[in-house]
């Protein structure tokens, strides 16, 4: 794209809900940079390694770009009459439950205030459910059983001010990594200030804790239960708030009572003495802070694990005050703004509830609406039912790719397989979802639209556009309206921009509210589009403009309940589960640092790529001895579900009998790596939401013939092997392969390397060892190198890589290559630990070999941390390992 003059816009990161200030710069010559907004109060300047890469991950390669309907190219007209019509024909055949709306954390408030008003007020049903069923439905059940409403209390500078801050079931240095960097900034300034982490993995949010209590999957119920028993004996109750602004503390109390201090130690895996140590640091520390995420969310339990927590935090009358609370941390940009526009199937918009006729009412003469919801409509995992047995006729997804996130995944496709009719909005043109797609909607993504997002700290920041919408791609929001209108609401969908929307919303949130409703950002209810566009980052509750008031939550009570107080929730650990002998092991499953679910805008960045490249399992180094695996084999790992195969990862960070798998790897990426295939669609009763972290696995050695390593400049069309992944390196893509058995492996790699330009294929044998090497030069480059081997590849990755970006103009240079070691001039990176600046691992230790001795050592000799600092847990990681080397 070319514009007249450099130009800069202020935005937001699209990632997660930490919710970070973007400065995008479109060059005179359409080159896109972005940095961190200095000004910007969650990041203040900070960006980390999605963030910083976002630049990479713009390009419009795979991009969908145009409507499509059975897979071909179709007009909008065409594409949203079909939309409206197969949804009418439904509701008039079939009653409005027979549709449903299958929508996301990542779309914009006012893309989801839309998909919500449509379904609840218009079409008549609350068949519309959103992927933060998957994550944050736990918190919310918990905050309103508690709160009597889905109130985040606290504020991230309360992470500043703590002097304690517990983190449970959060990856924070990886998942909320600038959260993660303020935490470490306000430690440096206050060493006193304690951390303890609260996961089955020694994760790297663990290496700055002070304790790292090793929990026992789901143990954390009976943790806090402890905890609350804890504080009572030990007189750290604040009776006075208990009192004033509590109801029900006696039953919590008797509840906690169940298990002794030896049967919580038990439940959870902890020794009695490192219990001790938690409980009395917690009682001790009255500015205390509890961070959770998904591995508290996740959970059979979740809810009452959620409870759990706040029942501590209302006990010691630890809320909204300075440093002080339980802090429910968002994994999705917009998660917050779906909670606010009441995109969950059980909520109504503006916090308001279905089940309350009263709020029905209001908001049904709001919208002037013919229909308003009458019951809770069906949650993700029940919706997902409901298509595969008929119930839904018609089904909308948008910006969310349940054929990998969702749990029984496969079972998942197989009703969209089914469904009769399936439109399916996104950016990308090829997903595992979109490939079940009736329609095929093409969105515009970030830096083409506009709108606003509300981060964990219930912040409300603009998405500005700095990109022409690419191809016919349209904003969601008027995907819906123009569907609307088609389906005769043309009226209360009249919106010509997003200014419109937000303005309605703003009203909604204040309209007849009166202090009753904790959303309130009534303020913004005049807003037109010139102040639309000025928008500054705000925090609610903002019914007017007099800022600079409390940002905080129940200090002094107020709760949104009838009486205004507080309900402690009696909450009991389950019963312990019997161990299953066929499924022994606890599948348990999460994120990498540098990747984003699904890897639709993350797998386009080699930097963001070479961090963790492939599908893994982390399994302890005990159970790799017990089921005979080594570091680096091919493991296949199956539930009653299904199975993948993954590479092993042993390492003590694992806790023994469970293994950690990423859910990122897609049949995009990987020949069979989708997790949430093994995942059971088992929910929490209260939320609804999927346990994905505790699933009875098994696993087995995966009996490899031959191990492979390829480097490509372009993608390979199709690979034949029982493993394989694939992702982007600097000058094209790297790929690891395993296979059962032997094959003719020159035509196996003529068939990997395709029939682009043959050039000249070198090729090495030697078949009583099993090693087999081919590369492929056209001209001077490098165009494809294969590797194969009996054990796994030892082929650096970083220096074959490189090769593919360098001119191999003599003979020698390309038998080295065919070699596969690096020349005695050419040093071998290693690992890439830095993706700002691509500084391996081989690097930073040979640096510390050399002197340098802190994090700031090894960022002055290498840039290695200096930018983002996404890295600077895993640079320590290696200066630990090598002065315990030096020790030994
Ligand atoms: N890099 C990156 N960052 C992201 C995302 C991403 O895809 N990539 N996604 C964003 C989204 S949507 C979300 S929801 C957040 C999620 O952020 P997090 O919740 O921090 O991430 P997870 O890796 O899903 O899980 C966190 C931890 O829970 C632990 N855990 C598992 N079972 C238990 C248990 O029973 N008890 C306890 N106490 N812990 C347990 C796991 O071992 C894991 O380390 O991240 C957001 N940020
Ligand atoms: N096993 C297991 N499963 C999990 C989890 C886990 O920890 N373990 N975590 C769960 C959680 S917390 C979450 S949040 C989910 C996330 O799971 P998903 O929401 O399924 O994952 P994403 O890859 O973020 O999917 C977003 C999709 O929207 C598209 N997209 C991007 N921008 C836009 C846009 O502006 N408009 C439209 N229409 N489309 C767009 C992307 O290309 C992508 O296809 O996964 C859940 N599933
Ligand atoms: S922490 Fe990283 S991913 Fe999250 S909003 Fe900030 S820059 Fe984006
Ligand atoms: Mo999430």
């Amino acid at each position: 794209m070319k514009t007249e003059e450099a130009r800069e816009v202020r935005t937001t990161c699209p990632y997660c809900g930490v919710g970070c200030g973007v400065l995008a710069e479109v060059a005179a010559n359409g080159k896109i940079t972005v940095r961190g907004d200095p000004n910007h109060p969650a990041n203040f300047g900070r960006l980390c390694s999605k963030g910083s890469a976002l630049a990479e991950t713009i390009d419009l390669d795979d991009r969908l770009l145009y409507p499509e309907i059975q897979g071909h190219r179709a007009g909008w007209d065409e594409a949203l009459d079909l939309v409206a019509t197969k949804f009418s024909q439904a509701i008039a055949e079939h009653g409005p439950d027979s549709v449903a709306f299958y929508v996301s954390g990542q779309l914009l408030t006012e893309d989801y205030y839309v998909a919500n008003k449509l379904m609840k007020g218009f079409v008549g049903s609350a068949n519309i459910d959103t992927n933060s069923r998957l994550c944050m439905a736990s918190s919310v059940a918990g905050h309103r059983r508690a709160f009597g409403s889905d109130t985040v209390p606290g504020t991230y500078e309360d992470l500043e001010l703590a002097d304690l801050i517990v983190l449970v079931g959060s990856n924070l240095a990886w998942c909320h990594p600038v959260l993660y960097q303020r935490i470490v900034a306000a430690r440096e300034k206050r060493p006193g200030m304690k951390i303890v982490v609260i996961d089955p993995r020694r994760t790297m949010t663990a290496d700055i804790a002070d304790l790292h209590l090793a929990i026992a999957p789901d143990g954390d119920t009976a943790l806090f239960t402890g905890l609350l028993t804890y504080l009572a004996d030990n007189g750290h109750l604040d009776r006075d708030y208990i009192s004033r602004h509590t109801n029900g503390f006696d039953d919590a109390l008797s509840a906690a009572g169940a298990l002794d201090l030896a049967a919580v130690s038990d439940r959870t895996g902890i020794q009695e003495e490192m219990l001790a140590r938690f409980y009395s640091l917690f009682a001790q520390t009255q500015r205390a802070v509890t961070v959770y995420s998904q591995g508290v969310n996740q959970s059979a339990s979740g809810t009452d694990k959620v409870n759990a927590i706040i029942n501590c935090h209302l006990a010691t009358g630890r809320i909204g005050r300075p440093g002080m609370g339980p802090f429910s941390v968002t994994g999705q940009p917009n998660a917050m703004g779906g909670r606010e526009v009441g995109g969950l199937a059980n909520m109504l918009a503006a916090h308001m509830e279905i089940e309350n006729p009263q709020h029905r009412d209001r908001v049904q003469r709001f919208w002037r609406a013919p229909a308003i919801a009458e019951k809770p409509g069906l949650k993700a995992v029940e919706m997902f039912r409901a298509v595969a047995d008929g119930r839904i006729k018609a089904l909308w997804i948008m910006a969310t790719n349940p054929a990998d996130s969702m749990p029984d995944a496969d079972a998942v496709e197989a009703a969209l397989r089914a469904c009769p009719f399936v439109v399916v909005s996104d950016i990308a043109a090829n997903t595992d979802t979109i490939r079940h797609a009736h329609v095929k909607l093409p969105a515009t993504g970030w830096g083409e639209k506009d709108g606003t997002v509300t981060n964990s700290e219930r912040r409300i920041s603009r998405q500005r556009a700095f990109l022409p919408p690419p191809g016919e791609a349209r904003p969601d929001w008027w995907a819906m309206v123009e569907v609307a209108k088609r389906m005769g609401f043309a009226e209360a969908f009249s919106y010509d921009a997003p200014a419109e929307i937000f303005a309605e919303h703003a009203t909604l949130s204040a309209f007849e509210n009166n202090g009753a409703r904790d959303f309130d950002i009534g303020a913004y209810a005049g807003v037109d589009d010139e102040n639309y566009e000025a928008l500054t980052p705000f925090q609610w509750p903002a019914p007017d403009y007099s800022g600079g008031k409390e940002t905080r939550f129940f200090a002094h009570g107020n709760f949104f309940t009838p009486d205004r107080k507080a309900w402690f929730v009696p909450v009991m650990p389950a019963p312990l589960k019997r161990a299953d002998n066929a499924y022994p092991l606890t599948l348990n499953t999460g994120r990498v640092r540098d990747h984003w679910h699904t890897m639709t805008r993350t797998g386009k960045s080699q930097r963001l790529s070479q961090h963790l490249a492939e599908p893994f399992a982390e399994i302890h180094p005990s159970d790799a001895r017990q089921y005979g695996i080594s570091d680096a084999d091919i493991v296949r790992v199956s539930t009653v579900h299904g199975e993948v195969l993954l590479r092993a990862l042993v390492t003590p960070r694992q806790r023994p009998g469970s293994i950690f798998v990423p859910m990122h790897w897609t049949d995009q990426f990987a020949s069979k790596a989708r997790v949430d295939a093994l995942v059971s669609p088992v929910t929490d009763p209260v939320s609804g939401q999927p346990a994905s972290k505790n699933v009875p696995a098994r696993m087995e050695r995966f009996a490899a013939h031959a191990f492979g390593f390829a480097v490509l400049a372009e993608r390979p069309t199709a690979i034949d092997a029982d493993y394989w992944s694939i992702g982007r390196s600097n000058g094209g893509w790297r790929v690891e392969l395993a296979l059962s058995a032997s094959r003719d492996w020159t035509a196996f790699a003529a068939k990997l390397f395709g029939h682009g330009e043959q050039g000249e294929t070198l090729a090495y044998h030697d078949t009583a060892n099993g090693q087999h090497r081919f590369a492929r030069f056209v001209g001077e480059r490098l165009a494809r190198a294969l590797y194969l081997a009996r054990e796994p590849v030892a082929v650096s990755r970083g220096w074959a890589v490189e090769q593919l970006s360098m001119t191999h103009a003599d003979r020698r240079m390309r038998l080295v290559v065919v070699a596969g070691r690096p020349g005695g001039n050419q040093a071998d990176r290693g690992a890439i630990v830095c993706s700002c600046f691509s500084v391996g691992a081989n690097q930073i230790a040979q640096a510390v070999q050399g002197g340098c001795a802190s994090v700031e050592a090894i960022g002055a000799a290498l840039q290695a941390g200096t930018n983002c600092g996404s890295c600077r847990a895993e640079i320590k990681g290696i200066i630990d390992a090598r002065r315990l080397q030096a020790a030994e």
